[in-house]
């Protein structure tokens, strides 16, 4: 992929490959139920979104220090620089960590410090946005919230992850509130397994500058005729929606369908390291299995950084 591309829909905990989680359980002393890499590779087989998710939280156990989160940032920036990405808006989870008596400070320390390495060695910008749970009560992710933000770790923003269907946007109207008001960024996962009334309550209530998935939108007509007009960014992830069953296969996905309607889309690779790619892997098997125009991946590139949260002059040197 020779364009310059921003990759705005990733987890960090998502690029943990198979062979970094047993290294890291050997060295750290943790303990897995799956001592194996064919052990562990059998577990990637996925039904939905939970089945996925319940292996991607079991496997961060391997994850303890500032050096951890330092190590597994670098070599995800490493391989971004491979497929292109000249601008990355990395997600992490800080619940995740918590939970497991990991302080702010570690996590977010060594993935700074990367960062800034990254910037230094392959010229990738970066933006870093904490995600919150939206399993997790939203009073949750208001106090982790406030921590981030009186004790002065740098983030640029806040989106929302995890299980969607039975959790909707309107549960975490107060956190984006005060996100906003405090000058950060925010995104949100919706219309990934939920409905476009997701998708809305995002626009409307937690008011975002990004819709994370989306694709569900195209089930309801207004709400593809608002996206279009407002020119709303959505973060497509192509091979994540296959092995989620999300949509049957690539050759099913919408992703063409929503170009043509003059959506806002971009492509970008959810957890690579579980959904079998990174970047240039899914605009590979986009452009195999849809087939793309070069005016159109022109677009797809170019969408990505105009939908990046990068300032000017930064970003127009990029499209
Ligand atoms: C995620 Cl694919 C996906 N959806 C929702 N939350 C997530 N966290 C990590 N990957
Ligand atoms: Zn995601």
């Amino acid at each position: 992929m020779k364009l310059p591309v921003a990759e705005l829909h990733i987890h960090l905990e998502g690029t943990l490959e198979p062979e970094a989680i047993l290294r890291l359980a050997k060295q750290n002393g943790v303990t897995l139920p799956w001592p194996s890499l064919e052990q562990l590779r059998d577990q990637y087989d996925f039904s939905n979104l939970q089945s996925f998710l319940d292996l991607f939280y079991t496997n961060l156990a391997v994850l303890r220090t500032r050096a951890d989160f330092h190590e597994i940032t670098l070599a995800y920036l490493r391989r971004a620089e491979a497929s292109g990405v000249r601008h990355v808006e990395l997600f992490f989870d800080p619940q995740a960590h918590l939970e497991r008596g990991i302080g702010l400070g570690e996590v977010i320390g060594g993935i700074r410090e990367a960062l800034r390495e990254g910037e230094e060695r392959f010229g990738i910008t970066h933006k870093l946005i904490a995600c919150f749970w939206r399993h997790a009560p939203a009073a949750s992710a208001m106090e982790i919230l406030r921590t981030l933000l009186a004790e002065g770790h740098q983030i640029d923003g806040i989106g929302l992850d995890s299980s969607e269907l039975g959790y909707p946007p309107a549960l975490f109207r107060a956190v984006f509130d005060y996100a906003r008001d405090h000058g950060l960024h925010v995104v949100a996962h919706a219309g990934e397994e939920g409905p476009p009334e997701y998708i809305v309550q995002a626009l409307d209530l937690l008011k975002v500058e990004r819709i994370d998935h989306g694709i569900r939108c195209l089930e309801d007509e207004g709400l593809v005729r608002r996206l279009v007009s407002e020119r709303m960014p959505l973060t497509v992830c192509p091979l994540s929606n296959v092995r989620l069953r999300t949509v049957d296969t690539l050759a099913d996905h919408p992703l063409k369908e929503m170009l043509v309607r003059g959506l806002n889309v971009s492509i970008h690779s959810d957890d690579p390291a579980y959904f079998g790619g990174y970047l240039d892997a899914n605009f590979e098997a986009v452009d195999r299995e849809l087939g793309l125009t070069n005016a159109e991946r022109a677009t797809l590139a170019r969408n990505s950084i105009e939908s990046s949260f990068l300032e000017e002059p930064a970003k127009s040197r990029l499209c």
